[in-house]
């Protein structure tokens, strides 16, 4: 890759002294650039495999990122697109399509959360993203991946995997795919409640890891929501419960040692608070009281895409190593078990706070 070719095409301030590969994410190549002026950005080769229509992707986070930019007034608490010398939001060339965002000084991303005061800060970030979205014109947004979040199109989308088993692997998993198997009655129940009336749809991130806040650095205030990829039409309760998925944790998504992975009520509590909070009262309670189901969803929906992708050889999710994806959904079986368990007092925790 000729990197000097091709941060030369953004007006960048200065010199460029490095570029080196920065970040945890599955999708994306991310890169964080050095200037002789000190001034850092963040680059970016966004993964047109998965996101097919660049344009579209760019037009979104072009028009979102303006909206908020106008709406908080703080470059600091919303990311910032550096467009290319052409006046374009992206640059295609041979090796990609690239975006430049301006690096968001004196922050920190935890890739877990460290306490549950961190986990409430994220929660009150994104509530607060969700809140300043809501008067967005949604319709100007188009699906960057389409049913992203359509719980029984990815059901069926497994069971095919399961079925075409093309590297040979679905007989050593029998019993992980009895569990997705044996709660598919569970998958509809957000998309009844919308047929219903009582889920809206909203303007929403749809990839809520708290690796994808940034934190003031001073404080440790939530302050900065990234990786605006996926924002599209969705619905509150996903965001939501991605964000318990990943982060009320006591262990990493891809941990192997599944003594050490737990759901953990503190943290779910904290960031319940934190989400209502940072809503500002402008959810209703019924749509509030379907939190606990959009967090179990979210974690057996991201189980069930592990597990699909380790069936079709490791296609979609960046792996390390080839059982990356297996272990990855065992994590998240365990905290479904977990939610099981505990799910009266999850409805409960909700119930006190709101
Ligand atoms: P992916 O879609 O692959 O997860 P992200 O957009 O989340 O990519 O970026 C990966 C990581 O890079 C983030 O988790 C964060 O640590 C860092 N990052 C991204 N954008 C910025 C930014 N503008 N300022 C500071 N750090 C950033
Ligand atoms: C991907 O891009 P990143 O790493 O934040 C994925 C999410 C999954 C997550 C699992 C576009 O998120 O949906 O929940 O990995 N993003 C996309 O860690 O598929
Ligand atoms: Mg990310």
């Amino acid at each position: 890759m000729n990197f000097d070719l091709i941060t030369s095409r953004f007006p960048l301030d200065g010199t460029v002294c490095s570029c080196e590969k920065y970040g945890n994410g599955h999708i994306n190549d991310t890169y964080l650039v050095v200037c002789e002026t000190g001034h850092r950005y963040i680059l970016q080769r966004i993964n047109t495999t998965i996101f097919k229509d660049t344009a579209m992707l760019m037009g979104n986070i072009a028009a979102v990122t303006g909206f908020l930019g106008k709406k908080t007034g703080n470059p600091r608490e919303t990311l910032t697109l550096v467009p290319t010398k052409e006046g374009e939001n992206y640059l295609a060339d041979e090796s990609g399509a690239w975006r430049v965002y301006e690096f968001v000084e004196d922050t920190v991303c935890l890739e877990r959360p460290e306490s549950e005061e961190d986990f409430y800060q994220c929660a009150v970030a994104f509530g607060h993203f969700q809140k300043l979205l809501a008067d967005f014109p949604a319709e100007q947004l188009g699906e960057t991946i389409p049913d992203f979040h359509h719980t029984p199109k990815r059901y069926e989308a497994f069971l095919k995997a399961v079925e075409e088993d093309v590297c040979g692997r679905a007989d050593g998993v029998r019993e992980e795919i009895e569990f997705i198997k044996a709660r598919a009655d569970f998958y509809s129940v957000l998309l009844d409640a919308h047929a219903r009336g009582e889920l809206p749809l909203r303007v929403s991130h749809n990839d809520t890891k708290c690796n994808n806040v940034l934190l003031n650095a001073v404080d440790r205030t939530g302050l900065c929501v990234i990786d605006l990829d996926t924002v599209m039409p969705g619905f509150s309760v996903t965001d939501f419960g991605d964000s318990i998925r990943f982060g009320a944790s006591t262990g990493a998504e891809d941990e192997k040692d599944l003594s050490k992975v737990n759901f953990h009520m503190g943290l779910y509590k904290a960031y319940v608070k934190g989400f209502l909070e940072g809503c500002g009262g402008s959810l209703p309670e019924s749509e509030m009281m379907l939190l606990p189901e959009g967090a179990k969803m979210m974690t057996i929906e991201c189980g069930m895409r592990f597990l699909a992708d380790y069936l079709q050889g490791d296609v979609y999710f960046k792996t390390a190593y080839p059982e990356h994806n297996l272990v990855r959904f065992r994590t998240q079986r365990k905290l479904v078990e977990g939610m099981e368990a505990s799910w009266e007092e999850m409805k409960q925790a909700v119930r006190e706070l709101l």
